[in-house]
């Protein structure tokens, strides 16, 4: 199924006049506080959020999945779904893939479809947290850290076939998730597990291309529940450094213990100009995967205070990040939630532009801060939903983008088409 631009164009015609009005009493108020909108418009419709493979599924637990029907059973309607994701807001114009579960057949026909959408290929994921069929040997005590060498020359091997996938397909990244570690005090000596999968890294470092960058994430716990070889930002940096100017350190939000400051550690990352990932979701208690901006939209914020700091910093050597939802949904129709997840990160976004830089530094340097909180907080409570809106009408998007997609009964359609046990390839 497809959305054409006729079908959102006069689905925004019926609410246009109430939007411009919110608009341009928005507008107003901004550019009374000096505020350049047109700005801000700009950088939101440049602002392109990548989707992953995997979260077009209904996500489950290890206790159950629900799935709604119709969903992506090949890579071509993974592909069709992030298209219908972007026709929708102009804001999804990257997939992300995931190898062994997207393998293309026919990479020059994928990079055509993915064109026909107006997508491309984000940074590539390899495996080597699950077996596959026919494969040599078990990844269940680690791949890249693991005790045997035959062990990890087969993950550094998988590895090396995802950037192969990754080139035909035009994408520029590799990002490396790995679940090594060990669940019992004493099952595995932390210095070695940590020596071997540096070298292993760096022996798959060696293969990347020129143009490439190789993305280190980083958890704290799960699967294991003893000890993680990756645990934190740290140790993620400290791989990056000794890989060299290729590697970068990538930020999932759920992959933090509880109340950890994420906003220092992208700033810190950012003035090191080694934060080269970023993966969206939300929280409450682990890497719960919940739709970006669900529980902590205030977090969100202060983290997106950072990033355009970091991002404004014209000395900072850092790249422009690369940007990912990482969730999966057990209650929601994964492509509404998807919608909303952007949302959030555009709402967070433009507040953070909204921030007046200038007299926050002045309020720092007196040691003001009540000051300081007034005018963080004077942006974050800024209602800037009509100027999403307008950044998406601009961009011929849906002035409303979930409204749409139930109106266009895009679920009723894709399970016409696919089947009601139509399951997504992956998890
Ligand atoms: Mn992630």
């Amino acid at each position: 199924m497809r959305i054409d631009d006729q079908f959102i164009q006069s689905h925004n015609d019926k609410t246009l006049p109430k939007h411009r009005e919110s608009f341009a009493h928005l507008k107003q108020r901004l550019e009374e506080k000096h505020i350049n909108v047109e700005q801000i418009l700009k950088s939101i419709k440049g602002f392109q959020v990548a989707i992953p493979s995997w979260a077009l599924g209904t996500g489950g637990t290890r206790f159950g999945r629900f799935p709604g029907g119709g969903e992506p059973r090949s890579l071509e309607e993974k592909m069709d779904d992030v298209g219908l994701l972007h026709a929708l807001n102009k804001a999804s114009g990257a997939i992300s893939l995931h190898i062994p579960w997207d393998i293309p057949s026919d990479a020059g026909a994928i990079k055509e479809h993915a064109a026909s959408h107006g997508l491309i290929f984000d940074a590539m994921n390899s495996n080597t947290f699950q077996d596959q069929e026919g494969q040599h040997h078990s990844y269940k005590f680690g791949s890249l850290c693991h005790t045997s060498k035959q062990v990890r020359d087969q993950a550094v091997a998988h590895n090396k076939e995802v950037i192969h996938y990754g080139k035909e397909l035009g994408s520029k990244s590799l990002t490396v998730w790995l679940s090594d570690g060990s669940s019992f005090p004493g099952q595995m000596n932390f210095r070695k597990a940590l020596q071997r999968t540096l070298e292993s890294l760096q022996e798959i470092y060696v293969y990347l291309p020129e143009d490439w960058k190789l993305f280190v994430e980083y958890k704290p716990y799960e699967p294991h529940f003893y000890h993680t070889v990756i645990q934190d930002w740290g140790t993620s940096h400290l791989l990056a450094r000794e890989l060299g100017e290729k590697a970068f350190t990538l930020v999932d939000l759920g992959h933090h213990l509880p109340n950890t400051n994420i906003e220092q550690i992208v700033s810190t990352l950012m003035w090191q100009g080694k934060l080269g990932g970023f993966h969206f979701n939300d929280s409450k208690f682990g890497d719960d995967d919940l739709t970006v901006g669900a529980l902590k939209p205030y977090q969100l914020f202060l983290i997106f205070n950072e990033l355009v700091e970091g991002m404004k910093d014209k000395g900072s050597k850092n790249p422009s990040p690369a940007w990912m939802i990482d969730a999966s949904h057990n209650l929601k129709d994964p492509l509404e939630d998807l919608l909303q997840s952007v949302e959030a990160i555009q709402l967070a976004y433009a507040q953070a532009l909204l921030i007046d830089r200038e007299k926050l530094e002045q309020a720092r340097e007196q040691n003001d801060p009540v000051l300081a909180q007034e005018i963080l907080q004077d942006a974050y409570r800024t209602d800037v939903r009509p100027l999403i809106a307008e950044a998406r009408r601009q961009a011929g998007a849906a002035l409303a983008p979930v409204q749409t997609f139930r109106d266009a009964q895009v679920r009723k359609n894709l399970i016409e088409e696919r089947g009601s046990k139509a399951l997504s390839t992956g998890l």
